[in-house]
C-alpha cells in the first residue's frame, strides 16, 4: 500500500479521499488503503459536490520544456535512434501515442520482456529484446534510446551489461519516467522527462514535428528478418521422441489463433520461456506477471481483466500446468460470470523449469528430483467441467488451432488439456530444447549460476 488513512470524523471523508487519489496517482501508480470505523459508517453528513480532479491534484503532468528540447537535439543528431517501451505504455493506454513518436523517429521500437504488447499502426516494427535476432543489431547500432515507462531493469541488463556492452556503448539515453524516483536507478540516463507518459511523449513528438527524421535505412531489412524467423519457427519440425506436444508448437498453434482483438494472459515457467520466441500473434495487450515471476496470478488477471473489460473482447490465456493449479478455483467465477476466456494449459506433469534446474545443478539421472512430478492422472478439461466451464483435451499439436477458434465460437469459458513434452519442456541435461534458454538466464546474476 502506498498510504493508508482512518477516517475517525465523517466530515473528514472528502479531504480523506481526495488525498488517497492524490497519492494513488502520484509517481507510480499503486493502491492506498482507506478504513471507516464502525461509528463513523451510518452517520449523516451533508455532502458538497465533488472537486473537479485539476482542483486538488496534478492532472496529467508534462516535462520540462528544456529538456524537452535537449531530448529533441539527441534524436535530430543521432544516426540510429530507438525506442525502447515498458509495461507502463499498455498501463496508460499511451501506445498511439509512442505511435506517432516511432514514425516520426522513423526507428525501431524494442520491447522490454515485461512490456510486449503490440502497438497498433507499428507491430511490424516491434522486437522483443533479447528474443529476437535483430534486435540484437538494433541495439548494437543504437546511439540514442528513447526509454519510455520502464524501469530499465534486471531483464535489460539495465541497460549496461550483455546486448548494451556491444556496438556503440557511449549510445546516449533519455527516460520518460512518471515516477521521478524511477529516473537513473539502474542506469545514468542523460535527459529526465519526469510526466505522465500520455504528455510526455507527445511534447518530444511536438518538438521534432518539423523535421521528422527519414526511416532507419535498416529498418525494412529488420522487418522482413524477424517476419521470416517467425515462419521459418512455425513450419520447424515439431516431431516429439514422446509424440507429445513440443512446447514451441503450442505457442505457435495457440498464437496463431488467438483472435486480433485478444487479451492475451500468460503464467508458467517453461512455456513463458517459449513464448518470448515462438509468439506469433501481435497482442495489444498482455498480462504477465514480470516483477518476481510470481506464479498463479494468471487465471485471476484473466478473470479480472475479463470483467473490467465488461466480457467484450476474447481473453487467451495460455499456461502452464503448476501455475495454473494455484487459483484453478476461480474457474468457478470465469464460469459464474460466462467470462470469454479460453485458457490453454501446457500439461509437462511438473514444475517444468524448476526440473531443468535439478537437472543441471544435479546431472540427469542422479536425481528423482522429490516434489516437482505429479500425477499423469490430473485432467485440467474435467476439472474445468466441474466447475462449469467446457473442458477440450487435444493431443495433437495441429489440431490445437481449430480447438480454441471452437472454444472461442462456443462464447464458454473453455479450458484446454494439451499434454506436452516434458523434456522439450524443461530440457534436457543441457537444456539444448529450451528457446533461447541461455539468455533467459543471463537475467539472473548475470547467468552465473
Ligand atoms: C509463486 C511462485 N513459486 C515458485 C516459483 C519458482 N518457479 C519458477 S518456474 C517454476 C515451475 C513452474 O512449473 P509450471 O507452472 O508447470 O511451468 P513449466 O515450467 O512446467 O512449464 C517454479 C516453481 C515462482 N516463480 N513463483
Ligand atoms: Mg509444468
Amino acid at each position: 500500500m502506498k498510504w493508508s488513512a482512518s477516517i475517525e470524523y465523517a466530515e473528514q471523508t472528502d479531504e480523506i479521499i481526495r488525498h488517497a487519489l492524490r497519492v494513488c496517482q502520484t509517481g507510480t501508480p499503486g493502491p492506498v488503503y482507506i478504513e471507516y470505523p464502525s461509528h463513523v459508517i451510518n452517520q449523516d453528513i451533508e455532502v458538497k459536490p465533488a472537486l473537479p480532479p485539476a482542483a486538488y491534484r496534478l492532472v496529467e503532468p508534462g516535462a520540462d520544456g528544456q529538456m524537452v528540447a535537449k531530448a529533441a537535439e539527441l534524436i535530430k543528431n543521432a544516426e540510429c535512434p530507438i525506442i525502447l517501451t515498458g509495461h507502463a505504455v499498455q498501463c496508460s493506454r499511451a501506445g498511439q501515442k509512442v505511435r506517432e513518436l516511432a514514425e516520426l523517429m522513423g526507428c525501431p521500437v524494442l520491447q522490454t520482456s515485461g512490456g510486449n504488447a503490440f502497438i497498433e499502426g507499428i507491430e511490424e516494427r516491434t522486437f522483443p529484446y533479447l528474443f529476437a535476432e535483430v534486435a540484437d543489431e538494433i541495439v548494437a547500432k543504437s546511439d540514442v534510446v528513447v526509454a519510455i515507462g520502464t524501469e530499465i531493469g534486471e531483464p535489460m541488463h539495465f541497460g549496461r551489461g550483455f546486448l548494451w556492452a556491444e556496438g556503440n556503448v557511449d549510445r546516449k539515453w533519455i527516460s520518460i519516467e512518471l515516477d521521478p524516483e524511477a529516473i537513473g536507478q539502474n542506469r545514468p540516463i542523460d535527459v529526465p522527462l519526469v510526466g505522465d507518459l500520455r504528455t510526455v511523449v507527445p511534447q518530444l513528438s511536438a518538438a521534432l514535428k518539423d523535421s521528422p527524421r527519414a526511416e532507419h535505412p535498416d529498418l525494412k531489412r529488420w522487418i522482413k528478418e524477424d517476419k521470416d524467423r517467425l515462419a521459418a519457427l512455425a513450419k520447424q519440425d515439431f516431431t516429439t521422441p514422446s509424440g507429445r506436444v513440443h512446447t514451441g508448437q503450442w505457442v505457435v498453434e495457440s498464437t496463431a489463433a488467438m483472435p486480433e482483438n485478444a487479451i492475451h494472459v500468460r503464467d508458467g515457467g517453461g512455456t513463458v520461456v517459449f513464448t518470448w520466441t515462438y509468439l506469433q500473434g501481435k497482442p495489444r495487450d498482455v498480462v504477465w506477471n514480470q516483477n518476481f515471476g510470481c506464479l498463479g496470478t494468471g487465471l485471476p488477471y484473466a478473470v479480472g481483466a475479463s470483467i473490467a473489460d465488461g466480457g467484450k473482447r476474447p481473453v487467451l490465456f495460455t499456461t502452464s500446468d503448476s501455475a495454473f493449479l494455484y487459483h484453478i478455483a476461480e474457474l468457478e467465477v470465469a464460469h459464474r460470470f460466462n467470462l470469454p476466456i479460453v485458457t490453454v494449459v501446457a500439461v509437462d506433469n511438473a514444475w517444468g523449469l524448476e526440473v531443468g534446474v535439478y537437472k543441471r545443478t544435479f546431472g540427469h539421472g542422479n536425481t528423482t528430483e522429490p516434489g516437482v512430478h505429479w500425477s499423469k492422472d490430473v485432467r485440467f478439461d474435467k476439472l474445468a467441467e466441474s466447475l462449469g466451464c467446457q473442458g477440450m483435451y487435444v493431443e495433437k499439436g495441429e489440431e490445437l488451432g481449430a480447438a480454441i477458434t471452437k472454444a472461442f465460437a462456443s462464447g464458454k469459458p473453455t479450458v484446454i488439456h494439451v499434454p506436452i513434452d516434458p523434456v522439450i519442456n524443461h530440457g534436457g541435461n543441457e537444456n539444448l530444447d529450451t528457446a533461447n534458454y541461455a539468455r533467459f538466464r543471463t537475467w539472473y546474476a548475470e547467468g552465473q549460476q
